[in-house]
C-alpha cells in the first residue's frame, strides 16, 4: 500500500506570533507548490501562535497542529484546551502525547486513551507520540513498551478509525539529544508498531501513517526517509530553521 510521506514540524515552546509571521512566508517560498510536493507538511506550533500560523499558511497546503488537547469538553481545568476551542480555531489536528508532556506533565496512557476518541470525533487529526526511554532500551524493553503505549492509547478507537491515527515513534533517547536512531532500528521499531496496528485491522495496519522523530536533521532525512515502514518525520529543533524543514521535506521519497 503506497503511504504519502508526511512531515510535520514540531516548534515545541517557540514561535511568538512575530516569528510565527515571519517563517510561515518563508516556509511557503522554499516548498515546492503543493501538487508537486511528495509529503504531506504539517506545523506544530503553540496555542498562541494558532490562529497566526492558519492565516499565515493559508493556500499553501500547510496543516496546523496544537501540541496538545485536555480530554473534556469544558469544565475546571485550568490551563488546559479542548477538542472544541481547537476545531473553533480550524486547526487540523493535535499532538498527543509526546514524551516531553509525558515526562513533564505527567501525560500518562490512561489520559491519551481517553484524549484519542475525542479528538477523532472533534475531527481533529491525532498525532500519537510513542517512544521508550534509553533505559528501557538497554534492558531489552522497548518492545515491551511500545506495546503498552499503542494497545492503551489506541484502545477505545474504533478498528475503522485507526488510520486517522498517525502515530510518530520517538525514541526518548533520540530527542533533542542530536543521537539519532539508526535507520534500521528506525525501521524496526516503526515496523515492531505496524504489527501491533495488525493485531487489531490489517488494513488499518497498511494505511496507519507512522513517523520517526528524534533529532532528524537535513543530514539523515532521506536515509531515515527511505525506510519501507517509515511514512515520514516529526521534526523538532530543525524545524525551527525554514530551511532546513525544507530540505527535511524535499528528502521524502
Ligand atoms: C522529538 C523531535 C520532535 P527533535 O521530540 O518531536 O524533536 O527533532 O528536536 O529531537
Amino acid at each position: 500500500m503506497q503511504r504519502k510521506p508526511y512531515v510535520a514540524g514540531n516548534w515545541k515552546m517557540w514561535g511568538t506570533r512575530a516569528q510565527t509571521r515571519a517563517y510561515c512566508p518563508r516556509l511557503l517560498e522554499l516548498l515546492p507548490p503543493p501538487p508537486q510536493r511528495r509529503a504531506d507538511v504539517a506545523l506544530c506550533v503553540p496555542f498562541t501562535a494558532l490562529d497566526v500560523c492558519l492565516e499565515a499558511v493559508r493556500g499553501g497546503d500547510v496543516r496546523v497542529l496544537a501540541q496538545n488537547m485536555h480530554q473534556a469538553p469544558e469544565g475546571a481545568h485550568t490551563g488546559e484546551i479542548s477538542a472544541p476551542m481547537l476545531t473553533e480555531l480550524g486547526v487540523h489536528g493535535v499532538v498527543l502525547g509526546h514524551s516531553e508532556r509525558r515526562r513533564d506533565h505527567c501525560e500518562t496512557d490512561r489520559a491519551l486513551r481517553e484524549k484519542l476518541p475525542v479528538a477523532l470525533a472533534a475531527g481533529l487529526e491525532p498525532i500519537l507520540c510513542v517512544g521508550e526511554t534509553e533505559e528501557e532500551r538497554e534492558q531489552g524493553e522497548t518492545e515491551r513498551r511500545l506495546r503498552q503505549q499503542v494497545w492503551e492509547a489506541l484502545e477505545d478507537v474504533a478498528d475503522e478509525r485507526l488510520a486517522d491515527v498517525v502515530i510518530a515513534y520517538e525514541p526518548v533517547w533520540a530527542i533533542g539529544t542530536g543521537r539519532t536512531a539508526t535507520p534500521e532500528q528506525a525501521q524496526e521499531a516503526i515496523a515492531f508498531i505496524r504489527a501491533l496496528v495488525a493485531d487489531r485491522s490489517r488494513e488499518a495496519a497498511a494505511r496507519v501513517r507512522i513517523l520517526y522523530g528524534g533529532s532528524v536533521k537535513p543530514e539523515n532525512a532521506a536515509e531515515i526517509l527511505a525506510q519501507p515502514d517509515v511514512d515520514g518525520a516529526l521534526v523538532g529543533g530543525a524545524s525551527l530553521d525554514p530551511e532546513s524543514f525544507a530540505q527535511i521535506v524535499a528528502a521524502a521519497p
